[in-house]
């Protein structure tokens, strides 16, 4: 901080931002609001999510009936891929975000949205990070994917090309479908945790729905105060791990000359699956 003040830290935060989840202090309201959260996308994601995430829930052994005890969640996620769960307040900076990533530590909200905030909240809470992120850290393939975004996003700082890559982590990890032989199913965190948008991004005519292409998908602006108008749809894991698997040090020189593209936009180019009706 330029004016010698520190960054705001709550008492209990280390260097890393982590803190205690301190799961004994969650009131039965809160208990509640999980409950409500769990059981709806319950019902919507059957057959709209992938079978690796559910497969993850239900490994994971994160129910409905409360708040998951993140102690009890990393014993089991440990023992399958190697993954821990660290809590923080909140947003943390990019260079912390990616230096867990890094090192198969996945930092997640401890705290749960209020009743008015069922449908839509700006940041993510751990209904977001715990139900939406964590599952998938449980299929080795995604998990190894996840360990490699955080090591890149360490150079991706150093390259100055962060906005490249947040927009990769944006198309895939945030708002990704997957192609399967029973059809188009979601993979991305912040569609899974959303009850509108597991709908709409499967169902609607108005977002594109367009296959995967690295840096197209780096070179594309996303939202962040609506859904999504388009997504990008990869073959399966190790299609998204092979393809992102290179250094990217030439990816960000060759996207350095090409234009920065409107969420919406099509391109010749594009492997189209749906071309979306626009803005809903
Ligand atoms: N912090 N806790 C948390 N969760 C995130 O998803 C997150 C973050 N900090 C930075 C960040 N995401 C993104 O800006 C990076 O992916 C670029
Ligand atoms: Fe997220």
């Amino acid at each position: 901080m330029m004016d010698g003040t520190v960054a705001h830290r709550e008492p209990s935060t280390r260097a890393d931002f982590t803190i205690d989840q301190g799961w004994d202090s969650y009131t039965s309201g809160e208990h509640a609001i999980w409950r409500t959260l769990f059981e709806r996308q319950e019902k919507i994601l059957v057959g709209r999510a992938c079978d690796e995430f559910m497969a993850g829930l239900d490994g994971l052994g994160v129910v409905a009936d409360g708040i998951p005890d993140f102690r009890r969640l990393n014993d089991v996620l440990g023992a399958a891929t190697g993954w821990q769960i660290v809590a923080v307040p909140g947003l943390v900076p990019d260079g912390t975000f990616f230096e867990h990533l890094a090192n198969r530590r996945f930092p997640s909200t401890c705290f749960i949205r209020r009743r008015d905030q069922l449908d839509y909240l700006e940041e993510p809470d751990m209904f977001h990070d715990i139900y939406g992120h964590v599952p998938l850290l449980m299929n080795p393939v995604f998990a190894d994917y996840m360990e490699a975004y955080g090591k890149g996003g360490v150079k991706a700082m150093e390259l100055g090309a962060l906005h490249n890559l947040a927009r990769l982590y944006w198309y895939t990890v945030e708002f990704g479908l997957i192609d399967t032989p029973a059809g188009t199913r979601i993979y991305g965190s912040g569609i899974l945790s959303s009850k509108g948008e597991s709908i709409f991004s499967l169902e609607d005519d108005a977002p594109n729905r367009i296959g995967f292409d690295l840096l197209r998908v780096m070179q594309t602006k996303y939202r962040i105060d609506d859904y999504q108008e388009s997504y990008f749809v990869i073959d399966s894991f190790e299609q998204l791990f092979e393809a992102t698997r290179p250094d990217f040090t030439a990816y960000y020189r060759e996207l350095s000359e090409r234009p920065n593209l409107e969420p919406g936009t099509i391109l010749s180019g594009d492997r189209v699956a749906h071309r979306g009706t626009g803005r809903r």
